[in-house]
C-alpha cells in the first residue's frame, strides 16, 4: 500500500493506482472525457490535470500513479479555470445540437458544461464539415461531434482487436474514422457497438429505429410481436434510476404492452430452443465423428468477425440460428398458426442489448425461413428506455406481468445466455442428459463461470470428459482458435469439444446497446442479476421447459428434424 494525501487528507491506496482512481475511491470526482475503467489511460483530453504539492509541474491524474508521501491537489480555483478553458476549447469545435442529439441527458460533455456553468464560448466556433456515416445497419458515426477522446479507437483496438477505427488528420481537425477513411461498412467493423457504448458524446451512437416501432403499432393490419433478450432484463432498470442487475422482466412485458405490442414473448424461450438444437448437434458431432470443436454462432458480431478473419472455422460453427432468429421464425409460423394470421401480417420486434443484432436481421442466410422476413426490427435497450420515457410511462410503478404463451416461458438455462459462459452452461445441462440419460446433479457449472477473458474446463459426463472453452471480448478469441488450428496442423485430437464465443466483455450483459457507464462493477451486478434469475426459475434446464416440449410435440417433431433444419438452422459464408 502507498500513503498519500488528497487535498491534505491522508489516504492509503494500492501501489500502482492512478491519482484519478485514488480520488474516486475517496468520492472525489476529477473530470475526464478520455479515461474509462475498461481502457488503459492515455491522457488525451487534458481535463484531469492536478497539482502535486511542492512541484511546479501539473500532472494528468488519469495517467499518473500515486507516489508515497505526496499530496495531490485535485480541485482549486486555478485548476477550475484551466478545466473551464479546456472545456470551452472542446465546445468551440462541437456542434451545439444538444436538443436533437441522441446523447442529450446522457452526454458527459453536456454534463460537464453544466457543472462548470459554461454560458458562452469565448473562441471562434469551428465545426468540422463532414457527413455522418450511416453505412452500417447498427451504428452511426458523426465525426462533427467527435471530441478526439480516443475511447472508441482504444476499445475497438484493445478490447475487440478489430482495429476498425483510428485517428485521421492532425491538430484541431483530428477525428476518429474508419482506417483509410473508408465507410464503416467497408471497414473491418463487426458492429459490436462497443465504441458507441464508450463514446462520451453523441459522435457514435446506435441507429435509432424507434419510429419504425411506433409506425408498426399504429398500423391496425399488423400484429406486433415483441421479444426481449436475456440481458435486457438486468440493465433496463438503470435508465430509470435502479441499481444495475435489478431484474425487471415483468415490468418490461407490461411496458411493451402499454407501448402497443399485441404479443410479448421472451428470447429466453428460444434460447431454450437453441439449446435443444445446438446441444443435439453437439452430441451428434461427438457420436458420429463430426467436426469438433463445435463453436457457438449466436453472437452476430462474432459471426461477422469469423466470416472476415477466421473463415477456416466455418465448419466448426453450430448451424443453429441465434435465439432471436429462432423466436422470429417461430412467431411467424407456429404462433401465426395459433392466432390464425398470415406471417405477412405479423411484425416481429426484438429488444436487444446489442447493436450487431440490427445487422444480423439483414444477413441473407436463411432469414426468411417463414416465407417472410423472420425478424422485422431490432431495438436496443437504450432505444426501449427512450420510448418508455417518451410515452410517459412510470416504469417503476408498473405491475409485473407475464409473457404470452405458447412461446414465452423460459428456464434458468435460457436466462443465463446473457452472461459469458451461459450458453455453455445451458448446453452442458442439456447435453449431459442427452449423452448419459441422467440429469446433471449440480446445475451450477462453475468451470465455465467468471470473468477471465478465456476460460477452459473439463466437464465429466459420467466417465466421458467433455472439454470446453469460453472466450469473451474479441481480443481473447484468437488464443483459442489458434489452439484448434495447431492441433489440426499436427494431426492431434481437437483440444475442445465445444467453444463459446461472445464478442463483448462479460457477454450480452455488457453489449453495445446497453445503458451507458458499463464497467466491471456494473458487469458483475448484471451477471449476478441473471444468475439470481436462473436460481429462482421453476425449471433450470432447457429440456424441462414445458413449452419447449409442446413445440416439439405439436410442431417441430424432434431436435434436428427436417422441419427444425428448415426453420431453425442456417449456414455461413465460406
Ligand atoms: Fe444475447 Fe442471445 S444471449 S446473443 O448476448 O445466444 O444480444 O441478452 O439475445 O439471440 O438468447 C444478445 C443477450 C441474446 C440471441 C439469446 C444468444
Ligand atoms: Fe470497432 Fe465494434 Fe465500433 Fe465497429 S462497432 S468500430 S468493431 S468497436
Amino acid at each position: 500500500m502507498v500513503n498519500i494525501k488528497l487535498n491534505g487528507k491522508p489516504l492509503q491506496v494500492k501501489a500502482g493506482t492512478s491519482i484519478l482512481k485514488a480520488a474516486l475511491a475517496d468520492e472525489i470526482k476529477i473530470p475526464a472525457l478520455c479515461a474509462h475503467d475498461d481502457l488503459d489511460a492515455w491522457a488525451a483530453c487534458g481535463l484531469c490535470v492536478c497539482k502535486v504539492e511542492g512541484s511546479p509541474k501539473m500532472v494528468r491524474a488519469c495517467a499518473t500513479e500515486v507516489v508515497e508521501g505526496q499530496n495531490y491537489i485535485t480541485h482549486d480555483p486555478e485548476l477550475q479555470e484551466i478545466r473551464t478553458t479546456v472545456l470551452e476549447m472542446i465546445l468551440a469545435n462541437h456542434p451545439q445540437e444538444c436538443l436533437t442529439c441522441g446523447r442529450s441527458n446522457t452526454c458527459e460533455l453536456q454534463s460537464l458544461a453544466g457543472d462548470f456553468g459554461i454560458r458562452e464560448i469565448p473562441y471562434e466556433m469551428d465545426i468540422k464539415d463532414i457527413e455522418a456515416d450511416k453505412s452500417t445497419p447498427s451504428i452511426v458515426l458523426d465525426p462533427r461531434k467527435c471530441v478526439s477522446c480516443g475511447r472508441c479507437a482504444l476499445v475497438c483496438q484493445q478490447l475487440q482487436n478489430v482495429w476498425a477505427l483510428e485517428f485521421l488528420e492532425r491538430g484541431h481537425k483530428t477525428r476518429i474514422a474508419p482506417a483509410g477513411g473508408v465507410l464503416l461498412n467497408e471497414s473491418p467493423c463487426i458492429k459490436c457497438g462497443q465504441c458507441s457504448a464508450h463514446c462520451p458524446v453523441g459522435a457514435i451512437y446506435e441507429k435509432d429505429e424507434t419510429k419504425k416501432f411506433l409506425a408498426a403499432v399504429r398500423d391496425e393490419s399488423k400484429h406486433v410481436s415483441v421479444q426481449i433478450a436475456p440481458a435486457v432484463r438486468v440493465a433496463l432498470g438503470e435508465a430509470f434510476g435502479m441499481e444495475p442487475g435489478t431484474l425487471v422482466t415483468g415490468k418490461i412485458y407490461a411496458a411493451l404492452r402499454k407501448l402497443g405490442a399485441d404479443s410479448v414473448f421472451d428470447t429466453n424461450f428460444s434460447a431454450d430452443l437453441t439449446i435443444m438444437e445446438e446441444g443435439s448437434e453437439l452430441v451428434h458431432r461427438i457420436k458420429n465423428g463430426g467436426v469438433l470443436p463445435q463453436i457457438t454462432s449466436c453472437c452476430p458480431a462474432w459471426t461477422d468477425y469469423m466470416e472476415k478473419y477466421a473463415n477456416d472455422m466455418i465448419p466448426h460453427f453450430s448451424t443453429a440460428k441465434s435465439p432471436m432468429m429462432m423466436q422470429g421464425v417461430m412467431t411467424k409460423t407456429y404462433y401465426a398458426d395459433q392466432i390464425k394470421k398470415d406471417a405477412k401480417d405479423i411484425y416481429t420486434v426484438a429488444i436487444m442489448p446489442c447493436t450487431a443484432k440490427k445487422y444480423e436481421i439483414t444477413r441473407d442466410d436463411n432469414m426468411w425461413a417463414s416465407g417472410e422476413q423472420d425478424m422485422d426490427l431490432v431495438l436496443t435497450t437504450r432505444e426501449l428506455a427512450r420510448m418508455i420515457k417518451a410515452a410517459g410511462i412510470c416504469f417503476d410503478c408498473l405491475e409485473e406481468e407475464d409473457a404470452d404463451s405458447p412461446i414465452g416461458e423460459y428456464s434458468g438455462a435460457g436466462t443465463i445466455f446473457g452472461v459469458t459462459g451461459g450458453v455453455m452452461e445451458a448446453a452442458v445441462r442439456t447435453a449431459y442428459k442427452l449423452v448419459t440419460d441422467n440429469e446433471l446433479e449440480d446445475m451450477n457449472v462453475h468451470a465455465v463461470r467468471g470473468m477471465a477473458g478465456v476460460r477452459k474446463g473439463v466437464v465429466d459426463f459420467a466417465g466421458t470428459e467433455i472439454k470446453v472453452a469460453v472466450a469473451h471480448g474479441m481480443a481473447h478469441v484468437e488464443e483459442i482458435l489458434n489452439e484448434v488450428r495447431e492441433a489440426k496442423e499436427k494431426g492431434e485430437e481437437p483440444p475442445y469439444h465445444f467453444i463459446e464465443v461472445m464478442a463483448c466483455r462479460g457477454g450480452c450483459i455488457a453489449g453495445g446497446g446497453q445503458p451507458y457507464n458499463t464497467n466491471d462493477t456494473v458487469r458483475a451486478q448484471r451477471v449476478a442479476g441473471l444468475y439470481n434469475d436462473d436460481e429462482k426459475c421453476v425449471t433450470r434446464r432447457s429440456h424441462d421447459n414445458p413449452e419447449i416440449a409442446r413445440i416439439y410435440k405439436d410442431f417441430l417433431g424432434a431436435p434436428m428434424s427436417h422441419k427444425s433444419h428448415e426453420l431453425l438452422h442456417t449456414k455461413y459464408q465460406e
